[in-house]
């Protein structure tokens, strides 16, 4: 067998290992505009700030200077006013610590366990750059392509985001009684790339209105909105935020899919009916096809778990001892149990949780397996939360989001 890399970047002037990284997507001058992280090569519980995917669905907007930003809180409210990031950092602040998942994230395994699609894989990303260069050019991909492309992998990772709760300013402001969600619209403009909401869909044969060019934003209901770990944050990882991930500040909503966390914060308005973003009317719902009247939008996630050793790449394997480890997390608190099963689902034993238990990170989980005879084998894991949901959680929606499945991971013993 080759030798693992394991040399990369010098540090310090030091040899390291290997460091994970994303994988780009760029636009003609070379700015990175979107990422896949490297999920099977990371290590611990927070991914590093160069490895943490990005998704961005309009135009990236040029820099702020964090002395130039201003945040504007205004609707129903007792007092409208600016905060500048000075204000914003003296309030009582807050960090959190949470999965970022992209409500597209692994939806080509619906296909892949409901009609025996291709199953995609998380080691092999090559169509991001081939993406990102269709959407510079304005190309549209071909109907062979939207039918036929398996969806993202990748688009998830973990941080810790320091910020100030979004009730702090909330409460600054005053909110006025029969207020119902607080709209959250990012400085970044563009033209929504309807080319990705036929993707998501697999079709191209509907109709999605052309709101010409908008802000990116999003309306949280009021009771998320005052959850004290739903901040507004300017660092993640220990350093202030980067560009692409929304600096100088952006919305944390944990639990959420990654569209609620509004990056390049400008605006808050609270409002008294619940107003229909595009982001939350034509992309982000779920529903039964692109026709049902009741398309509702996604917000909090299913039970995730993904299996991240070994993977199908691995195999074949020889006999013996192998460690198998994957993480869970869930949408709605802790994960309190994964278990593991070896004959496709007869019988599950528990596999070991690692600590900490926290509520909205993932948790690494690990199980022993022994094997002497040489055969297929689907290895299958399940998570449970504290709440005492089981995996799956999430019916089949027509554009794929919030996936949460049981995906086998198929290893050959020799
Ligand atoms: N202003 C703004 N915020 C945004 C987006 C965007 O396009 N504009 N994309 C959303 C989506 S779909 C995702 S998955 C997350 C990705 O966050 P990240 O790029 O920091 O990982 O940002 C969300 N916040
Ligand atoms: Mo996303």
């Amino acid at each position: 067998m080759p030798k693992r890399e394991i040399e990369g970047d010098w540090v310090l002037g030091w040899p390291d290992r290997k460091r994970p990284a994303i994988i780009p997507g760029k636009d003609a001058e070379g700015r990175v505009i979107n990422g896949r992280a490297p999920v099977t090569e990371l290590a611990g519980l927070i991914t590093p700030t160069e490895a943490y995917y990005i998704v961005n669905q309009l135009e990236a907007p040029e820099p702020v200077h964090p002395d130039d930003w201003r945040l504007a809180i205004k609707g129903e409210v007792e007092r409208s006013f600016e905060l500048d990031l000075e204000s914003l950092m003296k309030l009582p602040g807050r960090s959190v610590r949470a999965v970022t998942e992209c409500a597209g994230n692994d939806a080509g395994f619906f296909d892949y366990l409901r009609k025996g699609a291709r199953k995609p894989s998380r080691v092999n990303q090559q169509d991001m750059q081939k993406r990102a260069q269709q959407r510079v050019k304005g190309e549209l991909p071909s109907d062979e392509e939207i039918s036929s492309e398996s969806t993202t992998t990748c688009a998830v990772s973990a941080g810790e985001f320091t910020g100030a709760p979004l009730v702090e300013v909330l409460e600054r402001a005053g909110i006025k009684p029969g207020a119902v969600c607080v709209r959250a619209q990012g400085f970044d403009t563009g033209h929504p790339d309807t080319a990705v909401i036929y993707r998501s869909v697999g079709t191209r044969d509907f109709e999605i209105p052309d709101p010409g060019v908008i802000h990116y934003e999003k309306a949280l209901p009021l009771e998320k909105a005052l959850d004290p770990d739903t901040i507004l944050a300017w660092a993640q990882n220990g350093e202030y935020l980067w560009h692409v991930h929304g600096s100088p500040v952006r919305l944390i909503v944990p639990g959420w899919s990654g569209n609620w966390w509004v990056k390049w914060l400008e605006e808050l308005e609270v409002m008294s009916s619940m107003p229909k973003p595009f982001y939350q009317r034509e992309y982000f719902v779920y529903g039964e096809s692109a026709q049902d009247p009741d398309k509702p939008p996604l917000m909090a996630m299913g039970v995730r778990n993904i299996i991240t050793e070994p993977i199908d790449e691995d195999s074949p394997l020889p006999r013996g001892s192998h460690v198998i480890r994957g993480r869970a997390w869930s949408g709605k608190g802790a994960i309190t149990r994964v278990e593991i099963s070896l004959d496709e689902g007869k019988t599950w034993t528990d596999a070991h949780i690692e600590e900490p238990r926290e509520r909205w990170l993932w948790r690494r989980w690990s199980y022993l397996w022994e094997v002497d005879k040489p055969g297929q084998y689907k290895i299958m894991a399940r998570a449970t939360d504290e709440t005492g949901r089981v995996q799956p959680q999430t019916p089949w929606n027509f554009q794929r989001k919030h996936f949460d499945w049981i995906v086998p991971t198929d290893i050959t013993i020799i």
